[in-house]
């Protein structure tokens, strides 16, 4: 793909349109960003813009811009919708998006990973494992690094480790993952996609282009993933944790094993009690990420240590801290209810859960089985509190807390020896914080503030 000399518009200024309108002027393009928050919120950004010779549209968008480009790369924050993105293509001007554009430039070989909930810690975990065998290893994507960082630190060697959400899939064309993962498909963003089944087709686009040399993993139990193997043009493997697999990983007995095809013998990779991740769903990723690592040819004893040494990454199911014997735990990556539920299931009970934020279109009444089995009483913050209660209201006792710190307070009063407060808080955080991770940061300060009060034994 040439780029000198192209114009060329990167929508949307956070971390994936900055790295790409960097990318794009070192290679001689002409680049213009537009970004609809205003000049003064873009105060930080404008300057090395300018300094590097890319031209600046900020306030909003406006058409005469994206009209007079020869390419238009958007971020993945930015609706495949918005008015002057649907004009353009209607012209037929090309509309791609970050990943779609680093990886016509990426070297080496791919692993992708996608899925409603899971993607990060599979991702870190499958980076970890590669790592642990020895192989020059990129991960990035949705993860946080923009992949189009990675583009001109990879080589023919290289396994680039990939996490892709539906608003990174939504704008691929020939994104060919050589091992493509979905983990699991259940409601999310709907704020964004609409219905459901528009949803599970983005996630299907992770294999659109693949090949009948590539794989495509796919999680045995779960209904809506079980479908896309039909439309599958790759080898497709499996993963489950309650049946044993033709081709894949599953359990066995008390192990974690792998089946190489229809015809071989289930090889063992690890025990399950080395796992040191809490909850079913942790099992379930850690399945993914050993199946598709065995399918890239790493050998089973790696897999196993470097699973037996991985540690719950920041923000998902994080313990924090014991104080007087409650135990706090930082999930602010659970943004929709389904890893909410699966926060939830990580416990017996006792569990005194903090939710809310911004809502995205989701029912919460889904939570009822498990509010009233494990839950001892909900705290509701931001601006989904109302709706929350009003979901949630008869299944378990539910204090109305407004602020992330007032639900911390009230929770840690609450809560005896033996109890857990869990910050999962099924929806969003941009209401009352910048995003998940200044969320999840929040919630630990807050709780860690508390020490004074009492004895702790740190994470
Ligand atoms: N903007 C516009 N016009 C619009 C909408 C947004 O100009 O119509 C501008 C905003 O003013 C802002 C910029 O776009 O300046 C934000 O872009 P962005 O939302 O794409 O965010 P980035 O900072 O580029 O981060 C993105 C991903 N964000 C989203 O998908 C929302 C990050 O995933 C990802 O880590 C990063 O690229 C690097 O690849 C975050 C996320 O929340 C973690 N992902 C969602 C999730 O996990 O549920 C999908």
């Amino acid at each position: 793909m040439e780029l000198k000399g192209k114009k060329t518009l990167v929508v949307g200024i956070g971390k994936s349109g900055l790295a790409t309108a960097f990318f794009l002027r070192r290679r001689g393009a002409d680049v213009t960003v537009s970004d609809q928050r205003s000049a003064a919120a873009l105060a930080k950004e404008i300057p090395s813009l300018m300094e590097a010779g890319i031209a600046v549209e900020a306030g909003s968008h406006g058409l005469l811009t994206f009209r007079r480009q020869d390419l238009i790369v958007v971020s993945p924050g930015v609706p495949f919708d918005t008015p002057e993105l649907v004009q353009v293509r209607s012209f037929g001007l090309p509309v791609i998006g970050e990943l779609e554009l680093a990886s016509r430039f990426l070297q080496g070989k791919v692993l992708a990973i996608t899925g409603s909930n899971g993607k990060t810690t599979t991702t870190a975990l499958c980076g970890e494992i590669f790592q642990a065998a020895g192989l020059q290893t990129l991960v990035g994507g949705n993860i946080g690094t923009p992949v189009i960082d990675l583009v001109d630190r990879s080589g023919p060697d290289t396994w680039a480790v990939l996490e892709v959400s539906s608003f990174q899939l939504e704008t691929t064309v020939n994104f060919h993952p050589r091992i493509a993962v979905i983990l699991n498909i259940t409601p999310d963003h709907l704020d964004r996609h609409g219905a459901f089944a528009n949803y599970a087709a983005m996630k299907e686009r992770i294999f659109a282009a693949q090949g009948p040399d590539d794989f495509l993993v796919l999680n045995g139990d779960d209904p809506v993933v079980q479908q896309a193997a039909s439309r599958a043009h790759s080898r497709v493997f499996w993963f489950s944790r309650s049946k044993i697999v033709r081709q894949g990983a599953c359990i066995f007995g008390e192990t974690l094993a792998f089946r190489a095809s229809e015809n071989a013998s289930l090889e063992p990779i690890l025990p399950l009690n080395a796992i040191p991740l809490k909850g079913k769903h942790n099992v379930e990723n850690v399945l993914a990420a050993a199946c598709a690592t065995r399918l890239a040819g790493i050998p089973a004893e790696a897999i196993a240590a470097a699973v037996a040494s991985f540690h719950a990454v920041e923000h998902r199911l994080e313990f924090v801290v014991n104080i007087q014997g409650v135990e706090y735990y930082n999930d602010s990556k659970a943004t929709n209810v389904d890893a909410a539920a699966k926060a939830i299931e990580a416990f017996p009970g006792g569990i005194h859960l903090i939710l809310g934020g911004k809502d995205k279109n989701s029912d919460y009444a889904q939570l009822e089985p498990l509010l009233k089995e494990r839950v001892k009483a909900v705290y509701t913050i931001g601006a989904a509190a109302e709706k929350i209660e009003g979901q949630i209201r008869g299944f378990v006792p539910v204090v109305s807390a407004g602020t992330l710190e007032q639900a911390v307070n009230l929770a840690a009063e609450a809560a005896a020896t033996g109890e857990i407060v869990l910050l999962a808080p099924a929806c969003s955080s941009f209401d009352q914080f910048e995003n998940y991770e200044h969320r999840g940061r929040a919630f630990k300060e807050l709780v860690l503030a508390r020490r004074g009060k009492g004895v702790w034994q740190n994470a």
